[in-house]
């Protein structure tokens, strides 16, 4: 594949000690004399550039043939380079003004800006790395906490790949012995003994049957898991929220009904990253605004991943109160809130709600919080934190569940005997929709889709 010459900035805007440039292209070697000498006076015609060693020196205006500034250059010869073709960067002092100056020089000296993406886009065409490692670029880029990190690092690793190769490459031998009892119809001796195509299918099949609950199971480490915290009115679900985020975002009042619409937020708890709501305290009421606000919470507790629901010591609470609030199939965490004020030990709970793991705090004075902390970490980790980082994105589950709908069909097809051509289409189809999150087979609108999503210069 031919490509032409692209650079851009590559470290993010504003000041700060170094800036990259970074220039990529069969040209990128040939355009450094435009703009660069060793020493001040002006650019060397043929300055020594030696592969993955740092040479000293000037940057200067085309125009005036004055210094801009005085800058590192690091070329890196194809194939040894992060697009695996021939990269120049360039570590300026990092200033807007002076970055884009530098910038403005390497274009006019012949490169193009490139497009969001797209040094990883050629690292990914030029067979560097494949579509799940470029995928985790840009998540690493935008972790937020440790354990999204940890994942995006085993895929930028090949993980993800390895594994997902390896049960292509199953696919593709069997598909191959297939396909050679098509091309030989009166071969007496059985080319695809039903045992083998029988294993080959169902191995496949039970690996990404594996990463689509490993999707299930972890995929909140780098999405996020929603936490609602719902209950009565005036149990202090505000307050709760306020302490967990450690800034008054929700107001509070000593008055029954204060929190009516939705109130979101990011959390980290123990770099897991959680989204956590402040819901509207549900109770029977005639106020068309609370009315909404309750009905709202309602749908949203029915898609959070873990409740906290809220009651203050000493009040009572029903095992039908819980059971009209939050959905039965729900984790949940029971919090009694507002212990300071209460002396005696805390009264015995109805059956329902005795066997909810259970954790007394006090949102005013910070009473048990930690330990709340430390149930919503278990109870979200559950055995996970032990097991590998090799998490699919949602592309990759979409891609892994058609692909068992299609090993589903081979399976029964061998099953039942059926012709070479029609378990041919179904095993192609499988092997094909693991391509796609490898990015062999994927589709120009999934490469755009993905690309578009990084930010210029990477
Ligand atoms: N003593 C004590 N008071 C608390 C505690 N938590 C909250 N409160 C008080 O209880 C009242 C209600 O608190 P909120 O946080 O607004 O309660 P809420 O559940 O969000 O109420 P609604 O939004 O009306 O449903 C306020 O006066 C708080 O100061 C606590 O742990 N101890
Ligand atoms: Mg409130």
């Amino acid at each position: 594949m031919k490509f032409d010459t692209i650079a851009a900035i590559a470290t993010p805007p504003g000041s700060g000690g170094i800036g990259i440039i970074r220039i990529s292209g069969p040209g990128a070697m040939a355009l450094v004399p435009r703009f660069f000498g060793t020493s001040p006076t002006c650019p060397d015609p043929e300055p020594a550039l030696e592969s993955h060693r740092v040479v000293h020196g000037y940057v200067f205006e085309d125009q005036t043939g004055r210094v801009i500034d005085e800058v590192l250059l690091l070329p890196m010869m194809g194939p040894r380079s992060y697009t695996a073709e021939d990269v120049v960067e360039i570590q300026a002092h990092s200033g807007s003004l002076v970055m884009a100056t530098i910038l403005d020089q390497v274009l006019s000296a012949g490169a193009r800006l490139a497009d969001p993406g797209e040094f990883t886009k050629r690292a990914f065409l030029n067979g560097r790395i494949d579509l799940t490692q470029a995928e985790a670029v840009s998540d690493i880029i935008n972790a937020r906490t440790s354990g999204s990190l940890r994942i995006a690092a085993s895929q930028n690793l090949g993980e993800l790949k390895q594994a997902i190769q390896g049960s292509r490459d199953t696919l593709i031998e069997l598909l191959a012995l297939v396909e050679a009892a098509i091309d030989f119809p009166d071969e007496t001796q059985e080319l695809v003994p039903k045992a083998l195509g029988l294993d080959r299918i169902r191995s496949v099949m039970t690996a990404c049957q594996g990463f689509i609950q490993k999707y299930e199971d972890a995929h909140f480490l780098r999405d996020g898991i929603k936490l609602a915290i719902c209950g009565p009115p005036n149990v202090g679900k505000s307050s709760l929220m306020n302490r967990l985020l450690e800034k008054e975002r929700s107001i509070v009042t000593s008055i029954p009904g204060t929190t009516r619409d939705l109130i979101e937020e990011s959390l980290n708890i123990s770099g897991i990253p959680y989204l956590v709501s402040d819901t509207a305290g549900m109770h029977q009421t005639d106020d068309l605004v609370e009315k909404i606000g309750i009905e709202r919470a309602k749908k949203h507790i029915a898609g959070s991943d873990l409740i906290l629901f809220m009651k203050s010591a000493g009040s009572e609470i029903s095992e039908t109160e819980l059971q009209a609030i939050v959905p039965e199939d729900k984790k949940i965490i029971l919090v009694i809130n507002k212990i300071d004020l209460v002396d005696e030990p805390l009264e015995d709970l109805p059956p329902a709600l005795a066997k909810l793991p259970c954790v007394k705090v006090s949102a005013l004075t910070d009473l048990g919080i930690d330990d709340l902390r430390k149930q919503i970490t278990d109870l979200s980790m559950g055995d996970l934190a032990d097991t590998s980082s090799v998490v699919p994105n949602l592309r990759h589950r979409k891609a892994l569940e058609r692909a068992v709908e299609s090993l589903k069909a081979a399976e029964t097809g061998f099953l039942n005997d059926q012709e070479e051509e029609t378990l041919a289409i179904d095993i192609r189809n499988a092997a094909d929709l693991l391509g796609e999150i490898l990015g062999d087979t994927a589709g120009i609108d999934i490469l755009d889709t993905i690309f578009s999503n990084f930010c210029i210069g990477k």
